[in-house]
């Protein structure tokens, strides 16, 4: 579909004047996440409830909310230059997009699973099998990697009752908690595809100037907010005599700040600290004589 050409009656998309489009899911569970990665990068909408389409006039973007399945579609063929969709419908779709960035949340795994009593021991346990699955096209390219021949049967939703109605032997779904699964006497037994949300781009888009401008100032933005949230600062204070041995105990980022105290020879030390780390470091710290130690989150982090 060309751009300019409307999508449904009364819903006109605008021809380009230096704006990007996007497409988020409308509703949903990538919803709302969805909605945060762009306000959190300071884009601003007018309110869109009920509707197809939002402008923002905080950055030169217009939205367009759709399902899900739709999205590797319309970016591809260039009706809008971005979207946000789970990994797991864009290699299903198999659209030609640019993956740019992951985005942290949607999180699940595509997995094959077998009735609880099965005497399932390996993969190969499936050859010959029935498996039902929304997932085909990913599952078919699983299983011929694996060179495990299976029939894939093709289901649109509900695929974990499939097995108690003899119409499967085992599924392929989406797993997040286990609890589905654990409901229906399922137990995963293999990760077919690890999954979460993404932002992807046309191609085109990524080549003309003017987009490739404004995709790389949202993703900066988004990125900050990503690093940001995997993120703490934290504040001490400590004798100066200590300082070596908490600069080695600091993590990788540049040195701490270290300002003196009005307190002779105390002095207080700053630093952001990356999650993964935190724990270990709050533990080893408290051993060199920190004291007052303060955390805070990182609202934005801006990499150069
Ligand atoms: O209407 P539209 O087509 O837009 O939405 P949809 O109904 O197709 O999708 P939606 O909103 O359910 O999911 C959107 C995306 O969220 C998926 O494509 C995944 O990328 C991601 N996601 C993350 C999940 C799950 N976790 C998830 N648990 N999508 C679906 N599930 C389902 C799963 O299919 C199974 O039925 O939840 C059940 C299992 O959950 P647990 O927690 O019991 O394991
Ligand atoms: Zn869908």
């Amino acid at each position: 579909m060309a751009e300019g050409v409307a999508l449904r009656k009364g819903m006109e998309m605008e021809p380009d004047t230096g704006r990007l489009k996007i497409s988020l899911q409308r509703k949903g569970r990538l919803a709302e996440s969805s909605l945060r990665v762009l306000i959190s990068a300071g884009v601003e909408l007018e309110p869109a409830e009920g509707r197809l389409f939002a402008r923002s006039r905080s950055f030169p973007l217009d939205v367009l909310f759709l399902r899900d399945d739709d999205i590797p579609e319309y970016v591809q063929d260039g009706i809008t230059d971005l979207g946000i969709v789970g990994l797991n419908v864009l290699k299903e779709k198999g659209a030609r997009v640019a993956q740019l960035d992951l985005l942290g949340f949607g999180g699940c795994e595509l997995s094959l699973a077998v009735p609880k009593h099965d005497s399932y021991r390996s993969i190969y346990d499936l050859e010959g099998k029935r498996i039902a699955t929304s997932y085909p096209n990913v599952l078919q390219a699983f299983l011929k990697e694996k060179k495990i021949k299976a029939k894939v049967i093709e289901i649109s939703g509900s695929v974990e009752i499939t097995p108690s109605l003899d119409v499967a032997d085992a599924i392929c779904d989406l797993v997040s908690t286990g609890s589905t699964l654990r409901i229906h006497e399922l137990e995963p037994v293999e990760v077919v595809l690890k999954s979460e949300a993404v932002l992807v781009a046309n191609p085109n888009s990524m080549k003309e100037p003017w987009k490739r401008e404004l995709i790389d100032r949202l993703r900066t933005r988004v990125q900050s907010h990503l690093q940001a949230r995997k993120t703490k600062y934290v504040m001490m204070n400590a004798p100066a005599g200590s300082l070596e041995e908490i600069r080695q105990i600091l993590p990788g980022m540049k040195s701490p700040t270290v300002v003196p105290l009005a307190q002779d020879g105390m002095i207080a030390v700053h630093t952001a600290v990356p999650e993964e780390f935190f724990w270990d470091v709050i533990e080893k710290l408290q051993g060199t004589g920190a004291t007052d130690i303060l955390v805070v989150p990182v609202e934005k982090m801006v990499l150069s």
